[in-house]
C-alpha cells in the first residue's frame, strides 16, 4: 500500500472503485513527475508549449469555454443545520448533497487516472499549517496543486504522523454546466467538487480548503482564515511591518502584494517584500500578536493588466516555468493578454485573433507559478511561526463615496468596516460584471459559516486581551466625473502604505470623522504625483449624506443577515450614523 494511513488507502480505494478508475497514481510532488504529467498533457493537448527561447518550461492550458470562472451560484455549504451555513451561502442537506454526488461520480472515472495529492497548506512544519488530499482525475489538477501548494512526500509524511486530514474528492466529470457542483461538509472536512476544471473550483486547497473549510476549523480554534494578502514593508531604519489586506477577487491583490516603491522612496531606503497574495491564516502568538502564514505556495494570478507598469516582479516571474490558462498567443508562441505590448495572433479559444470576438485573453485568464520565482519574495514566507501583523487592510472597488484611506478607531470599528465593505464585482466568478455588492471582508464567497457568526468571531478578538493590528480601509478606485480613476495607484500605493505605517508607529498625524480617521493632505507625502489639488480633496472627502446613505444600507444588509448578528455590531453602527446626522447638522 503506498500510504502507511489505513484510512487514507481505504478511502482511496473505495472512491477508486466507485469512479471505476482505469488505475492509481500517487502524487510524490517531485521534479520527474511534474515533467511526466507535462509531457503527457502535451500529448492529449491539454497543454500547449509555450517559446521555449522566452518562456522555457511553460505551457498554456485552454479550459472548456463554459468552465473560466468560479461557480458560485453552484458552490455549497452543507452543515447539519441550514441556520450555520447562512444566508450568505447556497446550503443543502449533507445527505441530500452526498447522494447528488455519489450518482455524479458513480463510473466517472471510467479510462482515467485517478491522481492522489497530498498536499500541506503552510510551512510543512508550521504548528499553523493544515493537509489534504485532494483525489482527482485532472493531471492539469494535480500539476497545479504542485506549484500552488507544498505538495507531494513530505505532506504525505506530515498526514500519516497527524493521521488526519482534509478529504477532497474532485472529477472534471464531462465538464457540463448542468452537472456541475461544489460541495461543502465543513463539520467533516469534506470538499467534493464535479464537473468543472477551473481554478477555484478544482485546485481544492484554495478557495475551498483554505477559505471555505479552513474559516470554520479556524472558528471552533480561535484563529482566522482570511482573503488576504501579506506583505512586509521595510522602513528606511531598516524595520519591517507586515500587513494584511482584504481585497474582493481581481482588486488588484497581487499587484499590491509585490508592489515596487516609487524611486523617491528605494533611494530613501524603502522595501516590499511578498508573503502571500490571496489567503492568510492568522493566529495570536505567546506574544499576543496575530501572526499570519501564506498557506499557498504559489500564484494563480489574473493575467489581464498585468505588465510592465502595472506589476514588474510578476512579469519577472512568469518568464519560466509557469502555467497559463486562457491567455491568447503572439505569433512567436508567447503568452499574450490584454495589457502587455505587441500583438495577439491566437485568442483564448485557439482561434485566429479577431476583436470582434472580444479580447484575445479571457478577462479571467491566469497564470500558476510558484511563489519563491517572484523578485520580491519574503524568506519569512517560510516561516514556522509566521509574520506579527501591524496592520489589516480591507478595500474595495467603489467609483464613489469611499476615501483613498482611513483607520477605524479601534477593533471593533475595524470589524464593522471590514463587515461593511462593497465592491463592484469582477470576472473572477460567473455572472454580471460591475454591479456594486456586500462583500464582508472579501469573503462573502468564501466564508464557510454565517456571516453573523463570522462577525462575532472576529469581534471576540477583542475581548482576548490581544495586541492586535490597526485596522484600515482603502479605496484605489474613486473615478472622478469624467469616469476617470483619480488615483494613480500601483506603486504609488506605497504613499498610502507609508501613513499607514507611520500610524501603526505613532507617527502620523490625522483627522477623525464619524466613519474613520483620515489624513489631512499634509499627512501624505504627495510629492512628484501630479495629481490637481481638486482630485486630492474630493479623494479625502467625507461627505455626510452620502455616508447616512450608505450606513442605512449596511443597517439593512445587517439586518437581512437575522438575529444571530452580534448587537455589538449593530450598536457600533448606530454610533457611527448618530455621529453622521449630528455633523450635517452642525
Ligand atoms: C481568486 C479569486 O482566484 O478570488 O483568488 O477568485
Ligand atoms: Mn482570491
Amino acid at each position: 500500500m503506498p500510504s502507511k494511513l489505513e484510512a487514507l488507502n481505504q478511502w482511496v480505494e473505495q472512491i477508486a472503485a466507485h469512479t471505476a478508475a482505469a488505475s492509481i497514481y500517487w502524487c510524490d510532488g517531485s521534479e520527474v513527475e511534474r515533467e511526466r504529467l507535462t509531457a503527457l498533457m502535451l500529448e492529449t493537448g491539454d497543454l500547449h508549449a509555450l517559446n521555449p527561447e522566452t518562456h522555457p518550461d511553460c505551457y498554456l492550458h485552454r479550459s472548456h469555454p463554459s468552465d473560466v470562472a468560479r461557480v458560485e451560484h453552484l458552490t455549497f455549504v452543507c452543515t447539519a443545520e441550514r441556520e450555520d451555513a447562512g444566508p450568505n451561502n447556497h446550503w443543502m442537506a449533507p445527505a441530500e448533497a452526498r447522494a447528488k454526488m455519489h450518482a455524479l461520480f458513480e463510473g466517472c472515472m471510467r479510462g482515467r487516472i485517478l491522481y492522489v495529492v497530498p498536499y500541506c497548506m503552510g510551512p510543512i512544519d508550521s504548528p499553523l499549517s493544515r493537509c489534504g488530499v485532494e483525489i482527482t482525475d485532472s493531471p492539469y489538477v494535480a500539476v497545479n496543486m504542485g506549484l500552488m501548494t507544498r505538495m507531494g512526500a513530505a505532506a504525505l509524511a506530515r498526514i500519516e504522523s497527524e493521521g488526519h486530514f482534509v478529504k477532497g474528492l474532485h472529477s472534471i466529470g464531462e465538464l457540463d454546466p448542468e452537472r456541475r457542483f461544489i460541495m461543502h461538509f465543513p463539520e467533516s472536512l469534506e470538499i467534493q467538487s464535479y464537473g468543472s476544471g477551473y481554478g477555484g473550483n478544482a485546485l481544492l486547497g484554495k478557495k475551498c480548503h483554505a477559505l471555505r473549510i479552513a474559516s470554520h476549523q479556524a472558528r471552533g480554534e480561535g484563529w482566522l482564515a482570511e482573503h488576504m494578502l501579506i506583505l512586509g514593508i521595510q522602513t528606511p531604519r531598516g524595520d519591517t511591518h507586515y500587513v494584511a489586506a482584504a481585497f474582493p477577487s481581481a482588486c488588484g491583490k497581487t499587484n499590491l502584494a509585490m508592489l515596487i516603491p516609487p524611486e523617491g522612496y528605494l533611494r530613501a531606503g524603502w522595501k516590499i517584500t511578498t508573503v502571500g497574495d490571496d489567503i492568510a491564516w492568522m493566529q495570536p502568538g505567546p506574544d499576543g500578536r496575530l501572526y499570519a502564514i501564506n498557506p499557498e505556495a504559489g500564484f494563480f494570478g489574473v493575467a489581464p493588466g498585468t505588465s510592465a507598469s502595472t506589476n514588474p516582479n510578476a512579469l519577472a516571474m512568469l518568464n519560466r516555468r509557469a502555467i497559463f490558462t486562457n491567455t491568447g498567443v503572439t505569433a512567436d508562441n508567447q503568452p499574450w493578454w490584454e495589457g502587455l505590448p505587441g500583438m495577439p495572433s491566437k485568442d483564448w479559444q485557439g482561434r485566429d485573433f479577431d476583436p470582434v470576438n472580444g479580447p484575445a485573453a479571457h478577462p479571467n485568464s491566469r497564470f500558476t507559478v510558484s511563489a519563491k520565482q517572484c523578485p520580491s519574495h519574503s524568506p519569512e514566507a517560510e516561516s514556522q511561526a509566521g509574520v506579527p501583523i501591524s496592520a489589516i487592510i480591507f478595500g474595495g472597488r467603489r467609483a464613489s463615496l469611499v476615501p483613498l484611506v482611513m483607520e477605524a478607531e479601534d477593533w471593533s470599528h475595524g470589524v464593522l468596516m471590514g463587515a461593511s465593505m462593497a465592491s463592484e464585482t469582477t470576472a473572477a466568478a460567473t455572472g454580471a460584471v460591475g454591479v456594486v455588492r456586500r462583500d464582508p471582508m472579501a469573503m462573502k464567497p468564501f466564508c464557510g459559516y454565517h456571516f453573523a457568526d463570522y462577525f462575532g468571531h472576529w469581534l471576540s478578538f477583542g475581548q482576548r486581551g490581544l495586541k492586535l493590528p490597526r485596522v484600515f480601509n482603502v479605496n484605489w478606485f474613486r473615478k472622478g466625473a469624467d469616469g476617470k480613476f483619480l488615483w494613480p495607484g500601483f506603486g504609488e500605493n506605497m504613499r498610502v502604505l507609508e501613513w499607514i505605517i507611520a500610524r501603526c508607529e505613532g507617527r502620523a498625524e490625522a483627522e477623525a470623522t464619524p466613519v474613520g480617521t483620515l489624513p489631512r493632505l499634509q499627512d501624505l507625502h504627495l510629492d512628484g504625483l501630479g495629481i490637481e489639488a481638486a482630485a486630492l480633496d474630493q479623494l479625502l472627502a467625507v461627505e455626510s449624506g452620502a455616508w447616512e446613505t450608505e450606513l442605512g444600507e449596511v443597517a439593512a444588509f445587517l439586518r437581512e443577515l437575522g438575529p444571530r448578528v452580534p448587537s455589538e455590531l449593530h450598536v457600533e453602527l448606530e454610533r457611527r450614523r448618530s455621529a453622521l446626522r449630528e455633523r450635517a447638522a452642525a
